[in-house]
């Protein structure tokens, strides 16, 4: 008797169980709160249990306030690798290698930002060793019906000057769709890459790697032009988010 009111529970038990964060984290920061203090791929649910993401954890503690990094990567650049000149479907849905060089995909940014407020980080690396970063209190992207336009705000220097500020409130372009604000040019086809272009950029952080100092091109490479110039490709960057507290 007991074993048959309990065959006949457990199935209601379950289903009327939360949704965990134990089973489905939505971001680096639940998986941080779960235990998992080592940076590393995991999986992530930002879009609910039938949607899992792989997605880079930079997690850590440090500094004598002891803050926690548990940032979830966006996106990343770092040995030239990937091909970042892609069409809109891509951005989309995302790409490349997550324990590499990769895209997290507009759409699973978009599920992230609309659930949680999010404060962004770009870390960069330049080939002769200088490490800076650009730090944002406020980062979110609304829809695709939306173009999935960048909010983007309070800026806090981190030795890279503020290249982002100027793409805040534009929509996201590739080269097969253009929603940037110059009249005659396709942003993304002109400078090779993907981004909330306006009229064009001031980062072009899907941009061709190129390997650092490059004169004979403008503007196309992996740059963020307040720090290193316009002609100058980044070893290393990345953008990464975390929930505002
Ligand atoms: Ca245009």
């Amino acid at each position: 008797m007991v074993s048959l009111v309990a065959a006949l529970l457990l199935p209601l038990l379950a289903e009327s169980l939360p949704v965990s964060t134990d089973v489905y984290p939505v971001d680096c920061a639940e998986l941080y709160g779960n235990g998992h203090t080592l940076s590393g791929v995991y999986t992530i649910y930002p879009a609910g249990p039938d949607s899992p993401v792989q997605v880079y954890c930079d997690m850590g503690c440090e500094g004598v306030h002891g803050e926690e990094r548990k940032w979830t990567v966006i996106h990343r650049r770092m040995d030239g690798t990937v091909n970042f000149y892609r069409p809109w479907d891509q951005y989309k849905k995302g790409f490349g290698n997550k324990d590499g060089e990769y895209w997290l995909g507009l759409e699973n940014i978009y599920q992230l930002t609309r659930r949680k407020k999010y404060e962004l980080r770009v870390d960069m690396e330049d080939f002769e060793g200088g490490m800076v970063h650009a730090q944002y209190s406020s980062f979110s992207i609304d829809s695709e019906t939306e173009g999935y336009r960048l909010h983007v705000s309070g800026y806090t220097d981190g030795g890279a000057g503020n290249s982002l500020i100027t793409h805040n409130g534009q929509k996201f372009s590739t080269f097969d769709r253009d929603q940037d604000t110059h009249s005659t040019l396709n942003c993304a086809r002109s400078f090779l890459g993907a981004f909330w272009y306006s009229n064009c950029h001031d980062t072009n952080p899907n941009g061709v790697y190129l390997w650092g100092s490059d004169g004979t091109h403008y503007a196309i490479g992996v740059e963020w032009s307040s720090w290193k110039g316009r002609s100058y490709s980044l070893k290393k960057i990345s953008m990464k988010i975390r929930p505002v507290p």
